[in-house]
């Protein structure tokens, strides 16, 4: 049972070791918006919205999921009897469209909240059963391919299980043969175009075929469901979908239309961890193989992927890098690490989202705060 009577918006900044360039924009200083949620008898859990600050791979910003944080959604779970964390996806969805990243960072806020009241671990309370998940990493665009070449190679040293580069027009055969053919053959190569092509493409990116990708991530735009499917009858390489899963209805779609063969499961994206089991359960059914992706999360926000991550279905690596790979420093304790292997530890040993939140660091980072309570609790 949780009662929320407060929650602490915050925006931090937090600087990247290396720009992220996607086909769709660049990032070099995370803007990320913190939750800190109070429960009535005192526990307290933090959460993060995934959200960025352009409305490039969502329509949601930092600053949309504020407000809808702020004048919509938190009014309706504060002072509200919440008599388990399944409840809250209903609560928050009703006559409420969209903002799906806004929705999850409560979603599953209340989730490890909960897990914290019980003593038991994130993973535990979700039903994961793994204790370590495999990881991948995901490389940005870079000038040049000696660069990339470069930052696979170092990954693949480092223990990384699958890498992924990101790709756009101008940036991306060239690219993954270089990779690909400075790579060990078995390695497991994938490609992510957030949506920068369309099926006027289709022979062009039939190219990559020759490079046994594992799969290539949303060439297509997130409604582009018919067009991904004429795209994957064109390819061999698996096709998996990213932005255009938002909810179980669009992976229904998916499998019927064949627009993809893989899943990169976000909670963020999908407004949380019960759409996202859902859809991991719909995937198990039908053969499908999903992954939990990222989006430079720090390491409050890696806690909960890493959580989903240890559920039965994610066969695949996912986008679940160490903090060293993002920050000189995170804002948890311990920070997130990845052994020679690149299998990250599931904190199944500890209450709730399993790491501490460094109050002092992430006070300095702050750049805004904002207090919302229950007008009753
Ligand atoms: O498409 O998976 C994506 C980061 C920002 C926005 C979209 C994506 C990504 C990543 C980063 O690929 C994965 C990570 O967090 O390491
Ligand atoms: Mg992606």
């Amino acid at each position: 049972m949780l009662t929320l009577k407060k929650i602490v918006l915050r925006e931090i900044r937090l600087r990247l070791k290396e720009p992220f360039r996607i086909s769709s924009g660049v990032v070099d200083e995370r803007r990320i918006l913190l939750l800190e949620l109070h429960d009535a008898d005192g526990a307290i859990e933090w959460s993060e919205c995934v959200a960025g600050e352009w409305p490039n791979y969502s329509y949601e910003t930092i600053d949309t999921a504020w407000l809808a944080i702020r004048e919509w959604l938190a009014p309706r779970v504060l002072g509200t009897s919440i008599r388990a964390p399944g409840e809250v996806y209903d609560l928050l969805g009703r006559n409420i469209s969209g903002h799906n990243m806004a929705k999850a960072a409560l979603e599953m806020g209340c989730h490890g909240l909960a897990a914290r009241k019980a003593g038991t671990s994130l993973s535990q309370s979700i039903g994961g059963e793994r204790e370590r998940v495999p990881t991948g990493i995901s490389i940005g665009i870079q000038k040049e391919p000696p660069a990339l070449v470069e930052r696979a190679k170092r990954a693949l040293a480092d223990g990384y299980r699958k890498i992924k580069v990101k790709i756009q027009p101008g940036a991306d055969v060239d690219y993954v043969r270089a990779v690909r053919r400075a790579l060990p053959p078995d390695t497991d190569l994938m490609a992510d175009a957030n949506s920068a092509y369309t099926l006027d493409d289709a022979d062009h990116l039939s190219a990559l075929d020759e490079f046994a990708l594992i799969m290539v991530e949303q060439p297509l735009h997130r409604d582009d469901l018919v067009r991904h499917a004429r795209l994957q009858k064109r390819m061999r390489t698996p096709i998996c979908l990213d932005e255009s899963i938002t909810d179980v209805a669009r992976c229904e779609d998916m499998i019927a239309l064949k627009s993809g063969r893989i899943v990169n499961i976000k909670p963020g994206r999908v407004a949380g961890f019960t759409v996202a089991r859902r859809i991991h359960d719909l995937c198990q059914g039908n053969g499908i193989p999903v992954w939990c992706g990222g989006m430079l999360e720090s390491g409050v926000g890696r806690a909960y992927n890493v959580a989903l991550a240890s559920l039965p279905n994610f066969s695949l690596p996912g986008d679940l890098s160490p903090s060293a790979r993002y920050w000189e420093r995170d804002i948890v304790t311990p920070e997130w690490t990845m052994d020679a292997n690149g299998m990250v530890a599931v904190p199944r040993d500890r209450p709730g989202i399993g790491v501490t939140v460094d109050g002092d660091r992430v006070d300095d980072l702050t750049v805004r705060s904002e207090e919302l309570r229950s007008r009753t609790a």
